[in-house]
């Protein structure tokens, strides 16, 4: 089935009746549609297996360097399609299964999203895994089963409530549990000295243990038969215990280590760009870390005896600050279970770790209380503490005399363990994700770390896997784009430029926004069946779907919303171009202010799109429980892309990318790789307004700006912040918008009220933009033709080679 010559469509059917069979104990023509989906499914994995083995043989027969992406979250979406597309055989399965009578799409669907992570920051590392296996790299991902990914969000009222996402229900059937090799991790208790021929041996006692069990699932690179190894981690209770023991202590401790085992999977954080400090979320970090890095360490013993030579072979990539205690916990295994002195295992380690920041956001930087980490981890705190004196003596030799650099430099301060700094100590490589991002981190954020240490400091600006998000995602532009200039753009974007002397051709044009039809014809349907509202596929689909954050500023985009349609009922004949506003995003569930935005999203959709008057000249559409699926739906259809945080806050963004590959025009602040996309495509092909990241900055300085200066002076925003007090979009409750009224007027922490002019007139330069529908085309079409850079595949390359130094294998 791998290569489309060899796909043999009638061993594929037996196949799948044979797999409906063994797994259901029925025909195909009474299983169900999720039936069948698993018996693809199966069908599929057992295409993937044999080029899995030969890959991991391949690996340990060239002894490649290895990475291991280390993360709290790998936001897979859907496996199926995105493996089928990878072996070569999506058409053909496609076919296949049409003559049997079955429609793909509906198959598909029947898949849960594997949402193990929340935005961003996991769908990176999902895309990175493609890039990775892609490209022929050794890698793992590494990471944990949540056994409730992120939550359902379901709209109830206009209210958010979530729902939780029993993902596992029906079973994976692309993973495989690898009990062989299972590891123990401990928690708690407390470090006893021992002398073991004649050296001081630290053993952790009293501990609390559990099982990590790894489930492996498939990452099939692109029709290069490499299958590379999404790793996460269940925990398991050890019962090495006799729970009928009418030893009391004994019982207790079973039963709390089955409780330990219980929780430590059981859920993911629903938490984006915000630490919440909860004690289980440590477990769950140390849990998967320590699971990871032990076995990491077992697979290189296996074939090498020198463990000093382990960064050889070796590299840690750490996701965040979320994972950084592998510096301690390779820390810990060198030291105490391989017998390395101290300077030779922070060799290795610092030759071994890398960090990658991803946000600049206060509320997200990483502190545990110190109470907190040293009695869930006893043994590792005593290695940081350690890591800390030693890191300060090296501060204070470089800066003498300076408690300033140590108050802020120390990994341990203020009864705080701050995770960054951990990071940045035990790493050899620390980047940012776009280079603006990269920028103030070496000028602000990090600046004392990178004066110190210069030669860490570098930028990787995050890409997105064209193969889910464009081959597979949008299908018609897919195969238009392959008409034009070849397929090699599926795994080498950059020669989506070679579409550049398509943009002044009309009948290019006019193919191009026919797709761009066509897609937003499927996406209304989409609406109309999930949300039950009519949008006029000719009207302009300007989308913003992303998680809900004060910092990206969905609120300024409804308040402008609320401002068009104030203008609209005192100028009923103004003359707009039709535009559907189509939102997209999940709030924390315990983020106030966040939820209350949805419910005014929802509540202004309520008022305008029922109101006859208007002509239906706008509409407002919340797409329930965005997700990666309904995404490439999205991307597919949009015609504008906003991107409109504040300046400096927004690291890089990723779906701003998705957006331009499938030709929509960003309207967008210059914040994260918005500033490098205006790059490629041009600064007259995007519509840029608001305040530089200069500015915010200076301003957040000086603390000189004050929003009531702009409510005196702007009538526009007086009305608008008004009617979310008067009652007008929540005539049963007036005061029921008040929050976001006082956050607004009192401090306005994301410049909304500051930006919205020239945000506004961002929004007339789209109208009138749109209204030349050749020139129109001609940018839409822009758009994917400079889209080359953005591929993960160039950030993997980048990455591999300048920092991880890997080589590719060859099968
Ligand atoms: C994020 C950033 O907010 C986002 O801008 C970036 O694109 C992404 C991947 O690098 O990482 N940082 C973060 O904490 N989350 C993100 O999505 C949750």
């Amino acid at each position: 089935m791998i290569k489309k010559d060899t796909f043999d469509k009638e061993k594929f059917k037996k196949e799948l009746e044979s797999n409906v069979r063994m797994l259901f104990r029925r025909n195909l023509d009474e299983a169900t549609t999720q039936q069948i989906y698993q018996a693809v499914a199966y069908s599929v994995k057992d295409d993937i297996i044999d080029n899995w083995i030969e890959t991991h043989k391949a690996y340990e027969k060239q002894d490649k360097k290895m990475v291991y992406y280390m993360s709290m979250e790998f936001l897979m979406g859907r496996a199926l399609g995105n493996n089928m597309i990878n072996l070569l055989c999506y058409d053909e399965v496609r076919e296949t299964l049409e003559e049997l009578g079955l429609d793909m799409n509906l198959i598909e669907d029947q898949e849960p999203d594997a949402a193990l992570g929340n935005g961003g920051l996991g769908r990176l590392a999902a895309c990175f895994l493609d890039s990775l296996a892609t490209l022929g790299y050794p890698a793992y991902g590494c990471g944990i089963r949540y056994r409730y990914g992120m939550f359902k969000q379901k709209i109830e009222n206009g209210y958010q409530v979530e729902v939780p996402d029993n993902w596992l229900k029906y079973g994976n059937p692309f993973e495989i549990k690898r009990d062989e090799y299972a590891v123990e991790v401990k928690f708690g208790g407390y470090v006893d000295v021992e002398m073991h021929n004649g050296r001081q041996k630290f053993v952790q006692k009293g501990y609390q243990s559990v099982r990590a069990v790894p489930y492996d699932m498939p990452i099939v690179g692109y029709g290069n038969h490499i299958v590379n190894t999404l790793r996460i981690w269940d925990a398991e209770a050890i019962n090495n215990f006799n729970l009928d023991s009418f030893d009391k202590g004994e019982y207790e401790k079973a039963v709390e280590q089955e409780n330990l085992a219980r929780t430590i999977c059981e859920v993911l954080y629903p938490n984006d760009n915000h630490m919440a400090g909860k004690e289980l979320r440590l477990k769950q970090q140390y849990f998967f870390i320590s699971a990871s890095v032990q076995r990491a360490v077992a697979k290189y013993k296996q074939t090498h005896d020198d463990i000093r030579k382990f960064h050889e072979k070796v590299t840690f990539q750490l996701n965040d600050t979320h994972p950084t205690v592998a510096v301690a916990e390779l820390m810990r295994i060198l030291v105490d279970e391989e017998g390395l002195e101290w300077d030779e295992a922070w060799e290795v380690t610092r030759k071994t770790c890398a960090y990658t920041n991803h946000t600049i956001m206060a509320e997200a930087l990483e502190k545990w209380p110190i109470e907190l980490f040293s009695r869930l981890l006893p043994r590792v705190y005593q290695i940081v503490e350690e890591i800390n004196r030693r890191f300060v003596i090296e501060i204070q030799n470089k800066y003498p005399g300076d408690q300033e650099k140590i108050r802020k430099m120390a990994i341990l301060y203020d009864g705080q363990v701050r995770m960054a700094h951990l990071a940045i100590a035990g790493s050899y490589s620390v980047n940012g994700v776009a280079r603006l991002h990269t920028e103030i981190l070496k000028k602000r954020e990090l600046r004392d770390f990178y004066e110190m240490m210069p030669e860490k400091f570098n930028n990787k600006t995050n890409g997105i896997t064209q193969r889910r998000f464009l081959l597979h995602g949008n299908p018609l532009l897919a195969s238009w784009v392959t008409d034009k200039i070849g397929d090699d753009w599926i795994t080498n974007l950059d020669h989506l430029k070679h579409l550049k002397v398509y943009v002044d051709d009309e009948k290019c044009q006019q193919e191009f926004m026919n797709i761009k039809y066509q897609n937003k014809v499927r996406l209304a349907k989409y609406i109309k069946e999930h949300n039950g509202i009519d949008v006029d596929p000719r009207s302009i689909f300007d989308c913003q779907v992303k998680r809900l954050h004060e910092y990206k500023r969905q609120l300024m985009n409804i308040l402008h919303v609320m401002y068009l349609y104030n203008e609209l009922k005192a100028h009923p004949d103004m003359d707009i171009v039709p535009r559907t506003f189509i939102f997209g995003a999940k709030a924390a569930a315990g983020y106030y202010t966040a939820k209350l935005t949805i419910k005014l999203i929802n509540a202004v959709a309520d008022k305008i799109n029922n109101d006859p008057s208007i002509n239906g000249k706008i509409k407002v559409v919340f797409i329930e429980d965005y997700r990666v699926s309904n995404a490439e739906l999205i991307f597919a259809a949009a015609d504008v892309s906003e991107q409109i945080s504040t300046a400096s806050k927004e690291a890089s963004g990723t779906g701003n990318m998705k957006f331009m590959l499938n030709g929509a025009l960003t309207l967008g602040t210059m914040d994260g790789a918005n500033v490098e996309i205006v790059e490629e495509v041009g600064k007259d092909n995007a519509f840029i307004f608001g305040l530089s990241a200069e500015q915010v900055m200076e301003y957040e300085k000086n603390g000189n700006y004050n929003p009531r200066d702009v409510y005196n002076n702007n009538q526009d925003v007086r009305q608008v912040l008004t009617q979310l007090v008067n009652g007008f979009y929540s005539p049963e409750n007036p005061e029921l918008f008040r929050a976001l009224y006082d956050a607004l007027l009192e401090k306005d922490t994301y410049f909304t009220l500051l930006d919205f002019d020239s945000y506004k007139e961002a929004h007339n330069r789209i109208d009138a933009a749109y209204r030349d529908e050749q020139h129109w085309a001609r940018t839409a079409m822009l758009q994917t033709a400079s889209a080359g850079k953005f591929s993960s595949d160039r950030t993997i390359e980048e990455y591999a080679k300048e920092m991880w130094h890997l080589e590719k294998v060859t099968l």
